[in-house]
């Protein structure tokens, strides 16, 4: 087999994104975690959400579904349902995930789906030229909120620890080595991983740059934390200020929704034949 690399998943497109967005390291780090991980561009499905982020799916070589705006859990759900031994990975915005999709990253992580969702987290809607997302912090201003915003933000790490998700981490969009380790072992767990990962949005904010970021964050080590403790990694998802941790706060090995789901303990239900003669029959069981 030949071997893989992160190159091999360029479609040839070039990325319309703003020169420096955060972006790139993302999607650079994905296409790595990939080729780490042996998942050619014909072995996986990604699905992605609408936004800069979604753009990916143009300039990244492996199967890819976009649909509506903040539909991108249930789509890719559906798909795991389909083929539950398909690696499936969302591409999601802070706006997408957690704003127009909250409802569904909360009933996703309850249910444990074995799914890797990656949060494109940069506090904005950026292709809708920079209003402020849910995860914008107060005071911070945006064309929205000209005078700061007002309202809590929404901690996504928080609230994947709280709702159930078994696998939680942060990563740093100008740390493509470490985000690469982080999405290949949130790619590997089973079960609902979430990584957060912190984005410059160079165009729409000019307060979390490269900068802004590179002198508070901190990487969790082995030595120094166990993420095996769903108490200790809420307080670590508190953390926010002038220290900001990174790495994998929160990992447990749980039964999947697709472990739980009596007609996925065999064959995937894609491969299964289906005769024409059992079609009366199951649009029947609907009527
Ligand atoms: C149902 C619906 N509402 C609103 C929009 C308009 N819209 C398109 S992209 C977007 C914001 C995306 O922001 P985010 O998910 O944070 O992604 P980013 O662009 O920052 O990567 C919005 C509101 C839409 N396409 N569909
Ligand atoms: S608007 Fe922001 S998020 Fe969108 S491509 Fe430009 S820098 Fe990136």
């Amino acid at each position: 087999m030949a071997t893989l690399t992160a190159e091999g998943y360029n479609t040839g497109f070039l990325p319309t994104w703003c020169p420096g967005c955060g972006d790139f390291g993302i999607w650079k780090s994905l296409q790595g975690a990939f080729a780490k991980l042996g998942i050619g561009p014909d072995d996986g499905l990604v699905v992605y959400g609408i936004g800069c982020h979604g753009n990916m799916y143009d300039w990244m070589k492996m199967y890819g579904f976009v649909g509506l705006h903040g539909r991108a859990l249930p789509v890719a759900q559906g798909a795991k349902l389909a083929n539950h031994t398909l690696p499936v990975v969302v591409v999601s915005g802070d706006g997408d995930c957690l704003g127009e999709g909250g409802n569904h990253f909360i009933h996703a992580a309850k249910r444990n789906p074995d799914l890797t969702v990656i949060i494109h987290d940069n506090e904005v809607y950026g292709l809708t030229t920079g209003q402020a997302s849910p995860t914008a912090k107060i005071g911070f201003k945006t064309k929205s909120t000209p005078e700061g915003a007002t309202d809590e933000p929404i901690n996504p790490l928080a609230l994947a620890l709280v709702s159930g998700a078994t696998f939680v981490a942060r990563g740093f969009a100008g740390d493509m080595p470490g985000l690469t380790e982080l999405m290949a072992a949130a790619i590997s767990h089973k079960g609902f991983a979430v990584l957060d990962v912190l984005q410059p949005c160079v165009t729409f904010d000019k307060v979390h740059t490269y900068q802004w970021y590179r002198q508070r964050l901190y990487k969790l080590t082995q030595e120094s934390y166990q993420p095996t403790d769903r108490l200790k990694a809420l307080e670590k998802a508190m953390e926010w200020g002038d220290k900001i941790p990174l790495g994998i706060l929160y990992k447990e090995d749980k039964l999947t929704s697709e472990d739980r789901e009596p007609a996925l303990t065999s064959a995937p239900l894609s491969s299964l034949p289906l005769e024409p003669a059992h079609w009366d029959e199951l649009l029947n069981e609907f009527i």
